[in-house]
């Protein structure tokens, strides 16, 4: 935990224990709606909240914790359907007023500001979010029928070739009718045919969506940033929203590795330009795929990756770089919980004389989250996708 807000573990079990039992002490309401299973998911919640809080002060950075009371209002409204979601924004925005209070009496000035304005901007957004979802839900209800009449013809050869249609099918020919004739669109059919295809735990079939994609002349690059990536993306919304289980995520998650993995002679095949990069994910970041994809994308650049995987250790990162002497270093960052482990492999990898040849890249979701941290750490580059670095790179290694 951070030095910078003396706030330690215990300090934050302590304070979650005083927001928990006060919330319950505030509102009867709470000991219907909750049984022990729930109970113990609202005091680790309680807990993430305080660490997240944290790390957007820290970082100067408020969309850090805009974008989880977000995440965290649609998340809890899908995990408790027995609760209307008027009652589970009533609970959080319950629960940020007595964080303030709580919070209040814990942090030096300096902070204590930041911390209520952050959760002062919380509550708002939560607010606000009713009326964003609801409108949503009337627009995707006109543009389904509009679509949906559009192409009729497609929608039900879709439905032959696949039958029992799930909720990810569903969207499927929902959103491939939109995109006519181009290849943005053949993507979208395939990226949808490929998931849906994953959902049914069908990998031959899904397999066999990245052969036809190859067939077709699809690039690779193509492949890996408008199936793959988009596959996770999607998945992941279908799992915050209640509609597929951990053991559906995973199961894409997996099998995307497996057929990356197929198109390895295709990607390694090319010509190598010499020069070397060495990736991994930092802290307890359990996300690799990003990186993952990153190195593969550089590979078929040229350049030769050395692909550590999640969570490597500052230490070991640093003795990797002491063997390999790559030209470039890629760090990966999901969580912002992790940015902490971030900027110290950073600071520690220009301390450094020996690797003063090194450039280092930053990039993932956390870093969208505090573009500005990257310059204020003084890394060389943060860059979005292979596409970004490999300009990049071409210009300045
Ligand atoms: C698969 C997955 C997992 C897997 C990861 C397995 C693996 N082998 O990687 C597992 C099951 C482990 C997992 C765990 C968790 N996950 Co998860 N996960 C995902 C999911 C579905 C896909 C992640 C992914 O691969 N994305 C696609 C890649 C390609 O995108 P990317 O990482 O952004 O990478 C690209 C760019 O950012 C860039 N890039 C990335 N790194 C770098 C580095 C450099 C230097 C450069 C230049 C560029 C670059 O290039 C990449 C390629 O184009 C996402 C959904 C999503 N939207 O991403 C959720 C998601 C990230 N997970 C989420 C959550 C909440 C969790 C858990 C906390 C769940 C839990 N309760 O346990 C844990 C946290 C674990 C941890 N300690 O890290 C949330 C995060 C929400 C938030 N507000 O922060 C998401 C967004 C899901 C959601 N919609 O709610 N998860």
């Amino acid at each position: 935990m951070s030095l910078l807000l003396n706030v330690t573990d215990n300090r934050i079990e302590e304070m979650a224990e005083r927001i928990f039992k006060l919330q319950f002490a505030r509102e009867d309401k709470l000991e219907d709606e909750y049984n022990d299973y729930r109970k113990s998911m609202m005091f680790r919640d309680i807990k993430y909240n305080l660490k997240i809080l944290e790390v957007a002060v820290r970082y100067d950075a408020e969309d850090i914790f805009q974008d989880y009371a977000l995440w965290l209002l649609k998340l809890l409204t899908s995990r408790m359907e027995d609760l209307s979601s008027g009652r589970v924004r009533e609970q959080m925005i319950s629960h940020y007023q007595i964080m303030a209070e709580v919070l209040r009496e814990e942090f030096d000035w300096d902070y204590q500001e930041k911390v209520q304005v952050y959760l002062e901007n919380a509550i708002r957004v939560t607010k606000k979010a009713e009326l964003k979802e609801e409108r949503k839900e009337e627009l995707e209800g006109e543009l389904k029928e509009e679509l949906e009449s559009e192409r009729k013809v497609e929608l039900e050869e879709d439905v032959e070739e696949e039958p029992g249609e799930e909720v990810a099918g569903e969207v499927s020919r929902m959103e491939s009718s939109a995109f006519a004739d181009s290849e943005e669109s053949e993507l979208k059919r395939l990226q949808f045919r490929y998931l849906n295809s994953l959902l049914r735990a069908d990998k031959y079939k899904a397999r066999q969506v990245i052969e036809e994609a190859l067939n077709q002349d699809i690039s690779l690059e193509k492949i890996y940033l408008k199936v793959f990536q988009q596959s996770l993306i999607r998945a992941g919304e279908l799992w915050h929203s209640g509609e597929i289980t951990v053991d559906e995520e995973h199961y894409v998650t997996g099998m995307i590795q497996n057929n990356m993995m197929q198109l390895w002679p295709r990607i390694f095949a090319g010509e190598k330009t010499g020069q070397k990069l060495l990736a991994c994910t930092i802290g307890n970041e359990l996300h690799e795929m990003g990186v993952r994809i990153l190195c593969d994308l550089m590979e078929l650049r040229g350049w030769n990756s050395i692909y550590l995987g999640a969570a490597v250790p500052v230490d070991s990162i640093l003795s990797a770089l002491a063997k390999h002497k790559p030209d470039l270093v890629a760090l990966s960052v999901t969580m912002p919980f992790y940015l902490e482990q971030c900027e110290e492999a950073v600071r520690r990898i220009k301390a450094r004389s020996e690797f003063e040849d090194i450039s280092i890249a930053v990039g993932g979701r956390a870093f969208s989250l505090a573009p500005d941290l990257p310059d204020k750490w003084g890394v060389d580059v943060m860059a979005a996708n292979a596409g970004e670095l490999a300009e990049w790179a071409e210009e300045n290694i």
